[in-house]
């Protein structure tokens, strides 16, 4: 097989300091720029996190102001369903993803009176399956991702206490793997956006201490290839969502100095379009709003003091996390 290794190059000509006004422009005008009304109409399922990625992105930036804060948390309150999950859009099914999106949402405008929160707690615990494990919505898939999305949103509205917490941490280290990493369920491949789910809802239920963290740290410091770019698993390509998934986990692990952050800083800010704006996936690549705010949170853990600080667990503004008085456990070598 060819190796992926050193095929993804930054180019000489590329950018090198952060454009933090064109992001802003970027994100703030991403809605309504005409330029992106087929990515707005294909991606409508996804609204919802949609809004959550611009937010946070804008937040980071010290921007927040420059979205219309009533616009959406009107257009939250439509997408609560009478199930109490939330739907990515307005008159569609509510999913576990869509349901966390809309709780980080309202916790970063400080407006959850926008939800009817108990129901919405009913319909998140009503999702835990006996062997501790969360399904997405009602149609019954089971996924890490699930378990970290219900973890967090009863974990930011203060309601741990209506789901199976024991069951739900023995459901997750259950997709610890044999190579360090986590898989979406049991015995699945390991994958660092599962790792990142699972590290997550580990750290909220305070269990990271089951792990032997440096396993666990030497499969996430392996994801970064020669050109300073982290892949999500073996032999593939380097991907700036992935300064997320494993940047935040290594920091979670108390491990985020053993990767070579200055390669992985030249690869992000490589990854910028310098005319409008946005970071993509990689180099040369066309940007969206989920690259741009992954790309800044990067960014924000490897200390950009032009950026908010942000927190390694729920991928929000510390500031938030700490106000809502929530300590996510992160371990320290
Ligand atoms: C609050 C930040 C936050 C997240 C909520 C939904 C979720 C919890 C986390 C998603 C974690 C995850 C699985 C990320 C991976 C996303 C991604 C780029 C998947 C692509 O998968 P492949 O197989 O890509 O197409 P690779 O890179 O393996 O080729």
């Amino acid at each position: 097989m060819k190796s992926v290794e050193g095929s993804i190059k930054c180019a000489d000509d590329a950018p090198k300091e952060l454009l933090h006004k064109l992001h802003v422009e970027y994100l703030a005008t991403y809605s309504s720029n005409p330029k992106h009304a087929m990515e707005k109409t294909i991606s409508e399922y996804l609204r919802m996190s949609g809004a959550y990625w611009t937010l946070t992105g804008l937040r980071l930036l010290g921007a927040a102001d420059r979205l219309d804060r009533s616009e959406l948390l009107r257009f939250i309150g439509q997408c609560q369903t009478p199930a109490g999950g939330v739907a990515g859009s307005v008159g569609h099914d509510p999913h576990l993803l869509y349901t966390l999106s809309a709780v980080q949402i309202c916790c970063m405008y400080d407006a959850l009176d926008t939800l009817d929160v108990p129901r919405l707690v009913e319909y998140v615990a009503g999702l835990q399956r006996p062997d501790g494990s969360f399904q997405g919505d009602s149609w019954g898939e089971v996924d890490t991702r699930f378990s970290f999305c219900a973890i967090a949103c009863l974990t930011l509205l203060n309601r741990l206490d209506a789901i199976d917490t024991a069951a739900a941490g023995e459901f997750v280290l259950s997709c610890h793997n044999w190579d360090g990493g986590f898989g979406s369920r049991p015995r699945s491949e390991s994958h660092a956006g599962q790792m990142y789910c699972c590290l997550g809802a580990l750290s909220l239920l305070g269990r990271l201490g089951e792990l032997d963290a440096d396993r666990t740290g030497w499969w996430l410091c392996e994801r970064q290839l020669p050109a300073g770019g982290l892949n999500g698993r073996p032999e593939k390509l380097p991907d700036v969502c992935y300064s997320w998934w494993v940047l935040a986990s290594l920091s979670i692990l108390g491990r985020l100095h053993w990767i070579d952050e200055e390669s992985v800083t030249r690869f992000i800010l490589a990854s910028q379009d310098g005319e409008d704006g946005g970071i993509s996936d990689r180099p040369g690549d066309v940007c969206d709003p989920f690259h741009t705010l992954f790309g800044l949170a990067g960014l924000s853990l490897l200390g950009d003091r032009s950026l908010a600080p942000i927190d390694p667990v729920l991928c929000m503004p510390t500031e938030t996390v700490r106000g809502r008085g929530v300590r996510p456990q992160v371990l320290t070598l």
